[in-house]
């Protein structure tokens, strides 16, 4: 059966190519800076924007209620098979290699977590002979902490240790199936780990009893021989007032203080970053500069709007310098470009699920392709490298590599009291020389 007969697969057009469902820049096997297009950007489509949401929003009742051929809207295992199978069908047409999905996504819950694992291990069972028929393959698996009401105070954080219990039970669980279908990953977002008042919040022991989660799915990876990366997803708020994953230089910090920088990597989601009140490429760039970008959910906000709106990345700016973090961080080991990305409310037609892809696939190509002119070129990196150049010898020097104490440095200043020259940050110029490669 097809679940999507309006749409054929998606083919290369070339950049004359004026139809919507194609690409026109996204040519995977091509080679851009000695490696594939497919091999650096590594699409994955996420299942849950994708085949679960339903167009909701806190004032209005889903607008999308059939999304593909078939789909009777019921929370069913009949439906719940009969959507991954729609789901592949998608991934097929579209050319993407990899997907990602939350344990509720895929299966229903059911009245026992007995029940729940057993529908769990049904619908996965026939996702690996989806994977085995297609060749697509599963960047990275989650356990959903958060839409449950029993989640309401957060999981691995809840006050409630019966409930840190069944979150861990989930987790075991969900990283169980992410290890039978070979994820390259499994991911933490802790949406409910925070609070809505500080009055009523042990933070510190909430936050203590989240390392202990993250340490026990470390230790059961190991045990079962798991190979994919555990990632922690931050988010400033939203659902809770305050999160504790805030943003990568707070997660970084929480990583290091309970020993776990060198276990966990960073999922990086822009929208988040924008909402955390940084520029959309911040937490990429940085997250990628020391060593700790995992993966990216590759979406964007509204300025215009203060919540996460999970939008299709389309525009050229914003895809080239975050493929430039990429690329100078020498492409992506387990992780990839996942589209956490939902279409409108109002976008009803299952072919608009297509072109939000495509248009995203392409921009990224697009940015890919001006991102390895930009980086190859080399122009800006001699830019950087010549504002900074003072540190790469005499006293600059000797303070990076921590020989100088302040007293030598009033003495150094003592001995040449002059004033520093005035130096221009060149701020115009790197964004004229960045629109160079965006055409
Ligand atoms: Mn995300």
């Amino acid at each position: 059966m097809e679940f999507f007969p309006e749409v054929a697969k998606v083919e290369y057009a070339g950049p004359e190519s004026r139809d919507v469902l194609a690409y026109r820049w996204y040519n995977k096997e091509e080679v851009v800076m000695g490696k594939k297009m497919k091999e650096w950007l590594r699409f994955s489509v996420c299942f849950w924007h994708t085949f679960r949401g339903n167009g909701s929003d806190p004032f209005g009742k889903p607008t999308i209620t059939h999304r593909f051929a078939g789909d009777d809207g019921s929370d069913t295992m009949e439906n719940a098979l009969r959507r991954v199978e729609a789901a592949f069908e998608l991934f097929v047409k579209l050319g993407v290699e990899f997907y990602s999905f939350h344990d509720v996504d895929v299966a229903p819950e059911g009245k026992t977590l007995k029940e729940t694992n057993e529908n769990l291990d049904k619908i996965t069972d026939r996702m690996l002979e989806l994977q085995q028929e297609t060749g697509v393959k599963l960047l990275w698996g989650t356990a959903n902490l958060f839409s449950h009401p029993r989640y309401m105070n957060g999981g691995s954080t809840n006050p409630d240790p019966k409930v840190f219990v069944r979150a861990a039970a989930q987790v075991k669980k969900a990283i169980d199936v992410t290890h039978k279908l070979g994820g390259e990953g499994f991911v933490f977002w802790g949406g409910r780990e925070g609070y809505m008042h500080i009055l009523n919040t042990d933070m510190v022991r909430e936050m203590n009893h989240y390392a202990k989660m993250l340490k026990m799915a470390i230790a059961y990876k190991k045990k079962i021989g798991f190979g994919g990366q555990i990632l922690v997803e931050p988010k400033p708020r939203e659902p809770m007032k305050h999160q504790y994953d805030y943003d990568v230089q707070t997660v970084i910090g929480f990583l290091r203080q309970h020993g776990l920088e060198n276990e966990v990597s960073l999922n990086v989601e822009p929208n988040h970053t924008q909402l955390a009140g940084h520029e959309f490429e911040h937490d990429v760039v940085l997250a990628a500069q020391l060593g700790m970008l995992g993966s990216v959910d590759a979406n964007t906000g509204s300025e215009s709007l203060g919540w996460d709106t999970d939008e299709f990345i389309t525009d050229q700016t914003r895809a080239t310098v975050l493929c430039k973090a990429i690329i100078e961080m020498g492409g992506f080991v387990q992780g990839g470009l996942n589209f956490d990305a939902k279409v409108r409310r109002e976008s009803t037609d299952p072919e608009d699920l297509f072109i939000a892809h495509v248009a995203s696939i392409d921009a990224l190509a697009k940015g890919l392709r001006n991102a390895s002119q930009l980086v190859s070129d080399g122009r800006m990196r001699k830019m950087l490298q010549d504002r900074y150049a003072g540190w790469d010898e005499g006293i600059g020097q000797k303070i990076e590599i921590g020989e100088t104490s302040l007293e030598d440095l009033e003495a150094h200043c003592l001995q040449d009291d002059t004033e520093p020259v005035k130096t221009s940050a060149k701020q115009e110029k790197f964004l004229a020389v960045l629109n160079h490669y965006i055409s």
